[in-house]
């Protein structure tokens, strides 16, 4: 009878492990037949009202059942496993094949550009790059080079000022970070100083409230009028290609003397004035002058020990003439039909 019982069990359980279709389902089965409330857990239950003589067969045949069904789900187990997997990867597969979304590249702003460029040719000249603070004190800005109270450029309606003393302002020229230079470094000292400036003026095609300078430095004992034509020939040839003809004028500045202007001769017309250099024959490109001997007094160092020569030169000047730029205002504009020409 009651081995009827187990036979019977054996073969609906084999076929309802054989018939599962998912881990759960086959979870399910096990518990069914083998649970502690399982057909199988319920047969041995019997056990008790078997004779003695039956009661170690009836036991070995419901042992033997027990591991076959356990047997069977193991196996089930492994291949319903084996289907997940290859279900999942077929629902989740990827076709490599399929050609990418092309991400837009960018690339360096143009003035970036004109400025990795100098900074190139000065540092292979032995110059070291400095950065400092945008905010500035006026001691720096002006007292420190030779523009005294009074001087037209400390006026408020040319600077912005931070208060009403006039003592913290937006730099007006990068010269603040020379003279700390002169401070903080041994000498001799070789440095360009690159950075944003800030005067009070209206924005036109050639005029900005804040634009870009780079100005340079040397002190040296022996330094003169020579090594700054001879430099800045070399650098300009540089930017503006071999056999670019130059010239030098004079001029004035607070912080140099004798000071002094360098033109390119224009490179559209040779010379002759034609509408790239307003008729000139010349474009300006930079100022420079030996260092003022007060200057560098005010600074600790001995003029009558060491001497230097300084320049200064406005980088979107540079950048119209190096790529053609008609009006100022559209470096800053950030247009990408503009942006996307270089
Ligand atoms: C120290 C001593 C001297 C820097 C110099 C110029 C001449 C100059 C202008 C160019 C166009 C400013 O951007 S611009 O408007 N700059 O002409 N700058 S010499 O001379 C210095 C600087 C610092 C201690």
């Amino acid at each position: 009878m009651m081995k009827e019982q187990l036979e019977v069990i054996r073969q609906h359980a084999l076929e309802a492990i054989a018939g599962t279709q998912a881990t759960a389902e086959l979870e399910s089965v096990r518990v069914q037949y083998l649970g502690k409330k399982g057909e199988l857990t319920a047969v041995l239950k019997q056990m008790g009202k078997l004779s003695p003589e039956e009661r170690p067969i009836m036991g070995q045949k419901a042992n033997e059942v027990r591991a076959e069904l356990e047997s069977a789900i193991e196996t089930q187990s492994v291949i319903l496993a084996e289907k997940a997997m290859a279900e999942k990867l077929k629902a989740e597969a990827l076709d490599v094949t399929i050609p990418g979304k092309t991400v837009p590249q960018g690339h360096k702003h143009p003035m970036t550009m004109a400025l990795d460029e100098i900074k190139d040719i000065f540092v292979g000249m032995g110059f070291t790059v400095l950065d400092g603070p945008e905010v500035e004190l006026a001691t720096y800005n002006f007292d420190r080079l030779n523009a005294e109270e009074g001087h037209p450029s400390r006026d408020w309606s040319d600077t912005f000022y931070f208060d009403e003393d006039s003592r913290v302002m937006l730099r007006s020229q990068t010269s603040p970070m020379q003279v700390r230079a002169m401070e903080s470094m041994d000498l001799p000292i070789r440095i360009i100083a690159p950075g944003r400036v800030y005067r009070k003026d209206e924005v036109d095609a050639t005029h900005s409230p804040m634009f870009h300078q780079i100005e340079g430095m040397v002190i040296d004992k022996g330094v003169t009028m020579s090594d700054l034509k001879g430099t800045l020939n070399t650098v300009i040839e540089q930017i503006y290609g071999k056999g670019t003809v130059t010239r030098f004028r004079p001029h004035h500045f607070p912080f140099t003397e004798p000071s002094c202007e360098m033109d390119i001769q224009c490179h559209k017309c040779g010379g002759k004035g034609c509408p790239t250099c307003k008729g000139e024959g010349w474009i300006e490109v930079l100022g420079a002058g030996m260092i003022h001997p007060d200057v560098l007094r005010m600074s600790g160092i001995d003029p009558e020990v060491y001497s230097g020569w300084a320049f200064g030169m406005g980088l979107e000047r540079l950048a119209m003439g190096r790529f053609k730029i008609a009006d100022l205002r559209l470096i800053f504009e950030n247009d990408i039909r503009f942006l996307e020409q270089f």
